[in-house]
């Protein structure tokens, strides 16, 4: 079995550990549960201007963060790359491990890169207990290198090894993962991104990132993803980590930026914002957009079985939230079967339940995030609703977020830590002689 060796990266700590009641409520000591872009035009976008203090990336070269690339050699022409599917004992965030399955040790599968009009010669190897396949989503190839189990070949059985080949005749944000027992096997995260980088560049990037969005159920306890889930999904992942588990995505100021997100989620699609910038929507898995027809957002809908493409300019200094706009989708382990506790007046229950259930305290019905001030315990192999610490108090927010940092003068990319607001630009409490000047009653 393989494990994940570059699951170091964190954005937050794990200070407070709390849990939500399937009846609403949390005992202490029972069993519980689950709980307009600044340019004016759509392109090309202003170059950034650079200290060349920072790392050199090679041309033709996207990151990953909290994930890595496929390794490739060249043999006679073609690029040579070898798949293994295999189960992989994965962490979604410190504190929640499953045993998924992906490819090479990693979950998601790793970034294949390439450049149009390479031939690419890629072998798959199964070391799952089941039959599986590969597509190749969104490629132009021959019928018999699609990866259909079934339909356009035998599906790869335990043990054997495959080959696929081709050309790559398009450049764009593609994507791999199983086509046989799909439900199963995208469930257990049997997907990943293949970036096929244009021949000519049509726009250049200071930064290009592959985010990979997904969903999954792990019950708590559990240490399995549950492929049978169709609506209760309670993680949701940028590259297989929901926050405070994601990377941040480190910015120098100016620097010109391209993500390029994918969605094999089983059933829901993710609306993508980003804070304090706009950006333009540049591609999607059919390949470019012509300039004319793009339009500027800050929030791009990734349907799934989908790749969209962002470019901006990152011109605001600061610590952004970058993430799923489904409100449920930005939070961990939720458990839907919550009754609604809002504006419940729990004193007269609370004394009631006390001489029957030691501990018992009656919890949600000021929402979520006072769940984040509460020291509770939690199931084994499950982690609370609300619990990463940032700068000024708990982020009452989890799952597919991560942070955008955007800094002058960065020595690295390395975690700067978080944003010191410049005096005068932070918000803070009103004070009686502001509320007086302004004519503010407060009541
Ligand atoms: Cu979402």
């Amino acid at each position: 079995m393989a494990t994940e060796d570059d699951d170091k990266t964190a954005t937050g700590t794990v200070s407070r550990r709390q849990v939500i009641a399937q009846t609403g409520v949390g005992v202490l000591s029972a069993s519980l549960l689950s709980a307009i872009p600044q340019v004016a035009v759509a392109a090309p976008m202003p170059q950034a201007t650079l200290t060349g203090a920072l790392p050199k990336l090679p041309p033709h070269s996207v990151e990953v963060p909290n994930g890595v690339k496929l390794p490739w050699k060249k043999i006679a022409g073609a690029k040579v790359f070898h798949l293994v599917a295999q189960e992989v004992d994965h962490e979604f965030m410190p504190g929640l491990k499953a045993k998924c399955w992906g490819y090479n040790g990693h979950v998601h599968g790793p970034v294949i890169e390439a450049v149009e009009g390479d031939r690419v010669r890629i072998y798959v190897t199964n070391k799952l207990p089941a039959a599986t396949t590969v597509h190749w989503h969104g490629a132009l190839l021959p019928n018999g290198m699609d990866g259909v189990g079934g339909l356009t070949q035998k599906a790869i059985l335990p043990g054997e090894t495959y080959r696929y080949e081709f050309d790559l005749k398009q450049q764009g944000t593609l994507m791999y993962h199983s086509h046989h027992d799909e439900m199963t096997q995208m469930a257990m995260g049997l997907t990943g991104l293949f970036v096929i980088h244009p021949r000519v560049p049509h726009s250049r990037v200071d930064r290009d990132f592959a985010l990979m969005l997904h969903e999954w159920k792990v019950e708590p306890g559990t240490e399995r993803p549950d492929p049978n889930e169709m609506t209760d999904f309670n993680l949701l992942t940028m590259n297989g980590k929901a926050f405070p588990g994601t990377a941040p995505l480190v910015l120098e100021r100016g620097q010109k930026v391209r993500i390029r997100l994918g969605n094999l989620s089983a059933m829901d699609h993710h609306p993508i914002h980003i804070h304090g910038h706009q950006f333009w929507i540049t591609e999607t898995d059919g390949g470019l957009i012509p300039p004319s027809a793009r339009w500027p957002e800050s929030t791009v809908l990734v349907p799934t079985g989908s790749t969209r493409t962002i470019e901006f300019v990152a011109n605001a200094d600061g610590d952004w939230p970058f993430h799923c706009h489904m409100t449920h989708h930005v939070m961990n382990q939720m458990g839907h079967g919550l009754p609604n506790m809002m504006g419940v007046e729990p004193m007269q229950l609370d004394a009631k339940a006390m001489p029957l259930l030691p501990g018992y305290m009656t919890m949600g019905q000021t929402g979520m995030a006072e769940m984040g001030h509460m020291h509770m315990p939690v199931p084994a192999n499950s982690v609370s609703t609300v619990m990463a610490k940032g700068k000024h108090d708990l982020i009452t927010m989890g799952g597919m977020f991560t942070v955008i940092k955007i800094r002058q003068g960065l020595k690295s990319y390395e975690d700067p830590g978080w944003y010191e607001a410049p005096k005068g630009t932070l918000s803070t409490y009103a004070t009686a002689a502001e509320l007086k000047r302004d004519g503010i009653v407060t009541g």
